[in-house]
């Protein structure tokens, strides 16, 4: 079936190719042909995740007394520094990333300016991933609060996105403490949209059938790359929304827009067929979990281990089969805030050997535990270019 859809995109275009330089006016008359070839050819579902005013989220949380002040997080205003972002209640009073802090602070007499703790949004966005791998690999980061997944073969919440999309912001609430913001659609270009769309702490959903009549009415400046002086040259056309955009041709559009311009094509359309690109391939995979209190001894943490090796099991039947596991391994952190990772050589895990590594970390720390994980280490077949299966778990 794949083979038939690839056969297919490639006629297409060397069809498209033949007939552009000969007959222009042909493709003109056939913009159907257009589309047909940058369709994509499965429906995909493609979440968009969007963290709410991130850098000043955790520091709210972190000290739950800067919630009702105007917040933001940036440079002083004494040394030229600018504002990296601020949240909402700041926002009333017109402040904005990029703005000078001097100029912000003059503007919002009474607004806390905090430094960027950078140590702690990387934890923050690393745990965040963790929580998205446990519904896809198909995880592509854009920043350290932002992420495009494709959940389209995710059997997680029965495989409905728009319940996927929901649970993970109601983890992401509890787990970590901050909101964030989801936009469901069929692809890439309408997800980010709709996230965008409802902030802070809300979700859209862009149904296929939904798709003309929520772009037809989207303001061209809304699209990724119209900037303003692109949504001024677009004015003077007559194009302020994508709706208006329509009446012009895919050449016309190239014409006067370059190789954007066939991008303008269709995403006026709402078509948008960029696959979500997982940027890294991963080097290992664990599942952690902090305890709302802490275990006593050696005995109650071995009562947790199951639970989490369920986790483990589940989240390794999602990784692709070009990777092979090498290690396993035991992570532990006591109530001092000290942690260790036991790890050993294994190409199969099993229960009883992470039984033993959990051992040996206790007895690193002999203290109350406040975080157990358990994990694998992977050599990553595709990089080093051998052909092996991947041995998932061994079945007990
Ligand atoms: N950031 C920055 N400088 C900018 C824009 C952003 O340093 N000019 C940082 C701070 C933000 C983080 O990146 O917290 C994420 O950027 P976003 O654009 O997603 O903005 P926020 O998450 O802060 O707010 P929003 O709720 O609008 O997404
Ligand atoms: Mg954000």
């Amino acid at each position: 079936m794949r083979m038939i859809i690839i056969c297919k995109q490639f006629v297409l275009w060397i069809f498209f190719f033949c007939c552009l330089p000969a007959n222009r006016e042909f493709l003109m008359l056939c913009p159907r042909l257009f589309l047909l070839i940058n369709m994509p050819t499965e429906q995909r579902k493609i979440i968009h995740c969007d963290c709410d005013c991130f850098y000043a989220s955790v520091e709210m949380r972190d000290d739950p007394s800067l919630r009702s002040l105007p917040l933001a997080i940036g440079g002083p205003a004494s040394q030229r520094g600018v504002i990296a972002t601020c949240n909402y209640e700041a926002r009333e009073h017109g402040i904005h990333s990029a703005m000078s802090s001097a100029h912000a602070r003059r503007q919002c007499p009474g607004l806390v300016i905090l430094p960027p703790n950078f140590d702690k949004y990387r934890e923050v966005s690393r745990q965040m991933r963790e929580i998205f791998f446990d519904y896809t690999e198909l995880v592509e980061p854009l920043s350290l609060d932002e992420a495009y997944l494709d959940v389209t073969d995710s059997d997680k919440c029965r495989g409905s996105a728009t319940l996927i999309a929901r649970e993970i912001r109601q983890r992401v609430k509890k787990e970590l403490g901050i909101t964030l913001s989801t936009g469901v659609a069929p692809n890439k270009f309408l997800a980010k949209i709709g996230s965008d769309w409802n902030k802070p702490d809300g979700e859209t959903i862009i149904l296929p059938e939904d798709i003309d009549a929520f772009v037809e009415k989207l303001p061209v400046k809304k699209i990724f790359g119209v900037g303003k002086v692109t949504a001024e040259k677009l004015h003077r056309f007559g194009a302020d929304s994508c709706g208006e955009l329509r009446q012009f041709s895919v050449f016309e559009l190239t014409e006067n827009f370059g190789r954007f311009g066939g991008r303008l094509y269709e995403l006026c359309r709402g078509i948008d067929s960029r696959p979500v690109k997982p940027s890294q391939r991963r080097k290992s995979l664990s599942v952690e979990h902090t305890y709302p209190e802490d275990l006593p001894d050696l005995e109650a943490c071995l009562k947790q281990l199951p639970e989490l090796l369920i986790k483990l099991r589940s989240r390794l039947r999602l990784v692709d089969n070009q990777y092979l596991i090498t290690k396993q391994l035991v992570k532990m952190k006591f109530n001092d805030f000290q942690s260790t990772t036991v790890e050993c050589l294994s190409r199969k895990p099993d229960d009883a050997t992470f039984r033993e590594l959990m051992a040996t970390a206790f007895e690193r720390g002999n203290l109350p535990v406040r975080l157990l994980g358990v994990g694998v280490r992977f050599v990553d077949l595709l990089e080093e270019g051998k052909p092996e299966q991947l041995e998932l778990f061994e079945d007990k």
